[in-house]
């Protein structure tokens, strides 16, 4: 009921996004990077992400969903991990957290990143009633990672744009905790100061509310989301604070966007996290042991 010699086993459910790193083509290079084993639940397969490509195709893999949990029932397979990503549909997220209920032991993390929205607006593929399903979604995770836009629809909040005082964010952490019935938040893009990008983690029953900010590199990529929810996954998992955890997501992620802006590369096509996958375990290291 363990991971082969001892090693530490990830479930990722997320779609592959065949062109243009994001969700599983990042998700699964990074956490086997971090020396745990990853399996894999493709919930669709696109030609690219949804984000600035036109014409993309999509295979929906929905059907797959419940067979191939049921078969890992049988094989008494043990996640010290789950973690979800993009879903297509709301019958994919019931899937999901009927998923998470077969699957997940008492030790099962369940990481849900609630992937739907950002800049104040929910993404066109989705109707009106698909936060009210992922608030559903979250409220059966450990840890959930939203950024502000996400945040604010799984409350039911008008979105306000950036920048937001500490205060702001604190108060915006502990009510996405209160209000789902979720142990800890990570909210993602934070910025306080117009020089500084980064993350806050608030854990609800010790109130532990913390901050981890690089210095802001001025382009957006897509795919940073997932880059970042890896990395807090693996250093979870590998045993580091969720606020320790925060701080090497977002050590990593900076690094992989400003390699990938001083490329010049495309922003649709994704980050540069390879050129850091050989510095993770000892990034990993760093935050667990100190
Ligand atoms: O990075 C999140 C993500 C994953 N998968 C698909 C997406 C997105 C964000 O837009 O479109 C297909």
């Amino acid at each position: 009921m363990s991971g082969s010699k001892g090693m530490k086993r990830v479930l990722a459910v997320h779609d592959v996004s065949c062109f243009g790193k994001c969700s599983l083509t990042v998700a699964l290079p990074i956490i086997s990077a971090a020396g745990i084993e990853t399996t894999v639940l493709p919930t669709a397969v696109l030609s690219t992400h949804t984000g600035g490509f036109e014409g993309f195709t999509y295979r929906d893999l929905t059907a797959d969903i419940a067979p191939i949990a049921l078969h890992w029932q049988t094989l008494d397979l043990h996640f010290d991990a789950i973690y979800t990503g993009f879903l297509g549909s709301l019958e994919q997220i019931d899937l999901v957290i009927e998923l998470i209920s077969r699957l997940a032991s008492e030790d099962t993390l369940v990481i849900v990143d609630p992937v739907m929205a950002d800049h104040g607006e929910l993404y066109g593929i989705f109707g009106a009633d698909f936060p009210q399903a992922m608030a559903r979604l979250a409220a059966v995770a450990d840890v959930i990672i939203p950024n502000a836009t996400e945040a604010a629809l799984l409350l039911g909040r008008p979105w306000t744009p950036p920048p937001y005082t500490e205060a702001q964010v604190r108060e915006l952490c502990a009510a996405l905790c209160a209000e789902l019935a979720v142990p800890a938040a990570v909210l993602t893009g934070v910025s306080f100061e117009a020089a500084r990008l980064g993350a806050a983690s608030f854990e609800a029953a010790s109130q532990t509310f913390c901050c981890a900010q690089e210095e802001i590199v001025p382009e957006m990529y897509h795919g940073t989301g997932d880059v970042f929810g890896s990395v807090l996954v693996a250093a979870l998992v590998k045993g580091a604070t969720l606020a320790r955890a925060c701080e090497a997501a977002v050590r990593f992620t900076v690094a992989s966007i400003r390699r990938s802006y001083e490329a010049g590369t495309d922003n649709r096509y994704g980050v540069d996290f390879e050129s850091g996958l050989a510095g993770l375990d000892a990034l990993i290291e760093s935050v667990c042991t100190r």
